[in-house]
């Protein structure tokens, strides 16, 4: 091997080898995240990424899913160019059409939908993605219909809410000035694999650790002092029972009760029923140990709450049980203080960096009046807080066309695997009059669109974004887009003028509507270009604890509400507890046949490395670690069953039934399966009813539903 060669197949940069490291983001994973990424690029290819070493997020480091990316970008599955639906819906059979002709036919397609039945007739959905989405809003509001939803219907809004109607505002915790930290459902290690640092931090200077979680995972391996393995679904109870002995033995801070919060005399009433015994037979915990953990917690402050961002709300009592557990930061007067919880506002696309941007005015500006959102008037609390449609009445309405119809949906990476009861939604699609679908693969959803159209990745595009600490970055693309795909963006800009939306901002393209966006920070599109790193924006200020009480909680009191003024509005006509009330978490499910029936508790969707939803199934790094589906049973329960690790098994539910395999675990207690969600071949989304919902917020009761097992004996079977 010559030289070259050598430093080739090292794949090491520089004039002899040609290869050069270009900066971008990883998009693969939450936009909480989007590490920056090295990407080492040679006469326009990926040989491999790296994390950044000096960008001010991540510091060099990517996760399990993040080294992906050059293998993501290059998925065999790409969709290559915009198609035409050419078989019946879902059986895959396309041809390809000019994007011209695309945008051709989705303008005419839609008018037709809006001429006969009314713009709300055509719904428009994006996926997990969240970077095209205000221009994604605003196009829905330009062409006139109220109907815009997106994944916030199940991941982490119903966290937002739960926090905007206790205090005005979500509160993140405050690690680095914590002396405790109470991870709540927190596993760091896999689904945010930066809040490690902080929490270690924590640990050397002294520091405890408490985390409840039903699951023994890596960071209560490495991280915990005190270990509370609740039984799923139970965290209101427990949350409950920890006032009351907070209460009880004077670690209540009685002066910040006082000045800054609302309704604690009914909140301290009711949490007297939460008795230790009874919290502790509920939650399946030994009593000494939840009396140990409160005590920490409760006197060993600064403490610091890090509640997950979405499993908690995918219990159907959730919404309440994240208030419960907030009000515990009020309780200890740890709301709003340094090593407490403190609201941060989000800057851009959910992420605080210290400024405001003009995100919102940019779509509500072009909001259509006078039309009746889809699911409108079920979950009144999301009405009132949320721009957007709950999602998970979207199939009812379309099958039912009531109270009017929808014949038409506009995709942007709608993933169908990702709704409980994916088979309904699917029905649904098939009865639509037109449904266009944008995607980077072609996924099983697409498969049932009439167009289909390629988009791009973030290593092949420009995308801004801002990061905490007050920086920002508008990426340059590391590669010329694969084939003929294209950013969302400019699919968005391109239709708005094809379609002749008339909104003149979209049509102006991605960057001029940045710069309207970011107006006012001290920087422009001109300026972020000359970089392709994240600079500091000259109008970013940090937030401080305490800047948010002193100006008043922005709740109807002013206050943090124990007792909920919002919800109280709620409780004649719709039910609503304005105090954080516990309930069964399978409360629509415990009939004595159901307990026959189905005696596990199946929980969905606890986040693993290797994956994030569906999106590295298919990526052969990412599938080689867990290459087949399969469910998590405890040892005794399948010793009991005759099951034996690696057994086919049928998991089923009173809707569905998949064909896993099964994996022996003592990671969790008896009674419990869990099961990774987002295959096509093994969707345990079929196995969740479309009403086994939080009355709150419309979340899907993702993990807290039941099921069993039984073990498959191969022939017929
Ligand atoms: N059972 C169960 N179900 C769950 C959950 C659970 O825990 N359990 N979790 C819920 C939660 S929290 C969430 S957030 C949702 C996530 O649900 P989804 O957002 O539907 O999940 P993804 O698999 O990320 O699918 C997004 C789609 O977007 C495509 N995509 C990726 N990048 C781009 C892009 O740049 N442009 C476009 N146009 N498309 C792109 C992907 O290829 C993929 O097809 O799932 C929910 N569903
Ligand atoms: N690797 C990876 N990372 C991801 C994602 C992914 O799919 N993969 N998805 C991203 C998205 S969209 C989201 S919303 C976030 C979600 O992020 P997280 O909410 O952190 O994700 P989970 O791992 O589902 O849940 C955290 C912990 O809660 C525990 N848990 C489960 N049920 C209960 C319960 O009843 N009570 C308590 N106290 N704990 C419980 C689980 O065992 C787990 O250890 O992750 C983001 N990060
Ligand atoms: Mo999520």
């Amino acid at each position: 091997m010559t030289e070259l060669e050598r430093l080739l197949k090292a794949k090491i940069p520089g004039e002899r080898t040609g290869i050069e490291i270009k900066h971008s983001l990883c998009a693969i994973c939450s936009p909480g995240h989007h590490c920056g990424l090295d990407c080492y690029v040679k006469d326009g290819v990926i040989l491999k990424v790296e994390g950044t070493p000096d960008h001010p997020y991540n510091r060099g480091k990517i996760c399990s899913k993040g080294v992906n990316n050059r293998q993501y970008v290059y998925r065999a599955d790409r969709i290559r160019t915009p198609l035409r639906r050419v078989g019946e819906r879902g059986e895959g059979k396309f041809e390809p059409v000019s994007w011209e002709e695309a945008y051709k036919i989705i303008g005419e397609k839609l008018n037709a939908v809006k001429a006969q039945y009314g713009p709300q007739a055509v719904a428009f959905f994006s996926g997990y993605c969240k970077w095209y989405r205000p221009l994604f809003h605003r196009f829905a509001y330009s062409f006139g219909s109220i109907n815009y939803g997106t994944d916030d219907s199940t991941c982490n809004q119903a966290s937002v809410v739960a926090g905007m109607v206790t205090s005005g505002a979500p509160a993140g915790p405050d690690t680095g000035r914590a002396n405790t930290f109470l991870g709540w459902a927190f596993s760091g290690y896999y689904s945010s694999h930066l809040s490690i640092a902080g929490v270690r931090a924590l640990k050397e200077r002294g520091g405890k650790v408490i985390i409840v979680d039903p699951r023994i995972t890596p960071a209560v391996k490495n991280l915990a002092d005190i270990h509370l393995q609740i039984n799923p679904g139970t965290d209101g109870a427990l949350a409950l029972g920890m006032a009351k002995i907070i209460i009880e033995n004077g670690w209540a801070d009685m002066d910040f009760i006082k000045k800054y919060t609302h309704g604690y005399e009914q909140y301290a009433q009711y949490v007297k029923q939460f008795g230790l015994e009874k919290v502790a037979s509920i939650c399946g915990l030994d009593p000494a140990d939840i009396m140990e953990a409160t005590r920490i917690f409760a006197t060993n402050g600064p403490a610091a709450i890090n509640q997950s961002a979405s499993t908690m709300v995918h219990f159907i009592n959730g919404f309440q049980a994240f208030r419960a557990i907030l009000c515990l930061s009020a309780l200890t007067g740890n709301f709003d203080q340094p090593g407490g919880n403190f609201p941060n506002p989000p800057t851009y696309l959910h992420k605080p960096a210290g400024f405001t941007t003009r995100e919102h005015e940019f779509y509500t500006c072009k909001k259509p009046e006078g039309q009746r959102r889809i699911a409108e008037g079920k979950f009144p609390v999301w009405d009132l807080m949320c721009d957007e449609f709950q999602a998970m009445d979207l199939a009812r309405q379309i099958i039912e066309g009531t109270p009017y119809p929808v014949k038409a949906i506009f995709g942007l990476g709608m993933n169908v695997k990702m709704f409980p009861a994916t088979d309904k939604l699917i029905e649904a699609i098939k009865q639509l009059d037109f449904f266009a679908d944008a995607d980077l693969f072609m996924n099983q959803t697409a498969k049932y669109a009439d167009i289909v159209l390629p988009s791009c990745s973030s290593l092949e595009r420009s995308e801004f974004k801002v990061y905490q600490g007050g920086y920002a970055v508008l990426t340059k693309p590391v590669i010329e887009p694969l084939y003929e795909s294209k950013s969302d963006t400019d699919i968005l800009c391109e239709l708005a003028r094809s379609m002749k939306l008339g909104d003149e901002m979209l049509e102006k393209g991605y960057e001029a509507c940045i710069d309207w966006i970011i107006d006012g920070c001290g920087l422009t599109v001109a300026d972020l270009k000359k970089h392709d790193m994240p600079v500091p924006v000259p109008a970013a200020k940090p937030v401080q604890p305490g800047q948010y009480l002193a100006k008043g909680c922005k709740t109807p009191t002013g206050k943090f509400e124990f007792y909920s003024e919002t919800l109280a509005r709620f409780t004649k006509d719709c039910g609503l507890e304005p105090l954080p009330v516990y309930s069964d978490p399978l409360a629509d499910e415990n009939s004595d046949d159901m307990r026959r029936d189905y005696p596990f508790l199946l929980s969905t969707g606890v986040r693993v490395p290797n994956t994030i939803h569906s999106r590295l199934h298919e990526v052969p790094w990412a599938r080689s670690l867990r290459p087949d589906p399969c469910c998590e049973i405890n040892r005794e329960d399948a010793a009991a069953l005759g099951i034996a690790e690696g057994d086919d098994v049928a998991l089923y539910s009173r809707h569905g039934e998949i064909r896993v395999k099964a994996r022996l675990t003592r990671k969790i207690k008896r009674g419990q399966i869990f099961m990774v969600h987002g295959y096509t071949e093994a969707n345990v989304n079929l196995l969740i009813g479309e009403k086994h919902l939080d009355p709150y917020s419309g979340y899907p009761g993702f993990k807290g539903a039941r099921c069993n097992i039984r073990k498959l004996s191969g022939v017929g079977e």
